[in-house]
């Protein structure tokens, strides 16, 4: 028998809650209790709420360029509630209701679209690394502080969030490839939402999905409803305990929408049809679940009214911290990078306050310390 199949498989597509409200009561029951999803569906709305705020911030000329997250808040949020708080996760910019589940303060966000550094520095104790905006590093960096897990013995594994497009970039593969032949446990989450700024799916990807990617990598791989919760709950959980228990990396592909531009220095009515969007606004993944959470008794008129008012106050509270931080210090950029500092930098940062009027006496004074500390570290 000269032709035999060499390989044959099937990607699976997950939903339990769709647009039309109807629940799989097999797979969706005990996947969320009651009270959680409520948080849930709080985190969801304040999420939102910032997104709108942080619009106007741009408009008004109080913030650089910002991404809104609009319609694409569930799989990072349910890849977070499904996660240990010590597993990394590791996201570009789409994430932001996923990091502020995890406890990534609001203020963090809003300070990067600020161009301030200090929204860099996300709090240790989140696992979260910076939001990435070169399109595709953080599948790498996912990649290599899994590895540096496996390689300590430790049980935490890296949960990686990107774009469509990003899985068109040579980075991807490198990372999907390198994870999977050294067994290195990373969960890929590529968010398919379909355009890449206006660069529709078919320019990037020719294959019916994305998901399939994976398969050249030998990596379990699964689409999900990215806009219905209750699916993306079941499918990161699934993930994260497979890869957990392999030690492996393992593909899902969320298929979502941006419900706004692309970023604030886009208008995406140049290139997208509002059809489409008017479609994809009845696949809310917000209205999705209060619908859900009416029909169930567990949500009312004034419950929505107290957390929309609290969502409000939550978001307004961060842009006033944002706005309000003090101016930082010049010297807080050397400290940044390493636990000591290398001798020419420890030089730069001696000399970087003197000026033409000479030293002011706090400068002279960190000049001094570092200039002790690098002479020190050399001998
Ligand atoms: C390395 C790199 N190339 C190009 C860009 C410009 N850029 C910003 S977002 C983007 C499209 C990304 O599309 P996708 O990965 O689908 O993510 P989405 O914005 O749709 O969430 C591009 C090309 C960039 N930020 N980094
Ligand atoms: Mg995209």
């Amino acid at each position: 028998m000269p032709i035999t199949t060499a390989y044959k498989t099937e990607i699976q597509r997950v939903s339990i809650l769709d647009e039309h409200g109807n629940f799989d009561e097999k797979l969706g029951k005990d996947l969320i209790p009651d009270a959680d999803l409520v948080r849930l569906y709080e985190a969801m709305v304040t999420c939102r709420v910032l997104d709108e705020i942080a619009f106007k911030l741009q408009r008004s000329g109080r913030m650089g360029t910002y991404p809104q997250n609009m319609g694409q808040e569930a799989p990072s949020l349910g890849a977070s509630y499904v996660l240990n708080k010590d597993d990394w996760i590791v996201t570009c910019y789409r994430e932001n209701c996923g990091l502020f589940w995890r406890g990534v303060p609001m203020e963090s966000i809003l300070l990067h679209w600020m161009g301030d550094e200090r929204g860099n520095a996300m709090p240790r104790e989140h696992f979260a690394t910076p939001i990435a905006v070169p399109i595709g590093t953080q599948m790498l960096h996912a990649t290599g502080l899994a590895w540096a897990s496996k390689y300590r013995g430790e049980k935490r594994i890296s949960c990686t969030f990107f774009g469509d497009g990003a899985s068109s970039e040579g980075d991807f593969h490198e990372a999907c490839n390198f994870a999977a032949n050294l067994e290195i446990p990373v969960v890929f989450v590529c968010q398919n939402n379909f355009w890449a700024i206006s660069s529709p799916g078919k320019v990037n990807c020719s294959a019916p999905t994305l998901a399939q990617r994976a398969l050249a990598y030998g990596m379990p791989t699964i689409q999900v409803d990215g806009n219905d919760l209750f699916a993306v709950v079941k499918v990161m959980r699934d993930a994260a305990a497979w890869t957990r228990e392999h030690g492996k990396p393992h593909f899902v592909e969320a298929v979502t929408y941006r419900l706004g531009d692309h970023t604030t220095a886009d208008d995406a009515r140049r290139y997208r049809d509002q059809a489409e969007v008017e479609l994809w606004k009845t696949r809310d993944p917000i209205t999705r679940i209060y619908d859900y959470m009416k029909s169930r008794k567990l949500w009312d008129d004034s419950k929505e009214a107290t957390t929309r008012e609290r969502a409000a106050v939550n978001a307004n509270a961060a842009v006033a911290t944002a706005e309000g931080i003090a101016e930082p210090h010049r010297q807080d950029y050397f400290n940044a990078m390493y636990a000591e500092l290398p001798a020419d930098l420890a030089t730069q940062l001696a000399t970087h306050n003197t000026h033409s009027l000479g030293q002011t006496e706090e400068a002279a004074h960190v000049a001094t310390e570092a200039l002790a500390k690098a002479h020190a570290s050399h001998h």
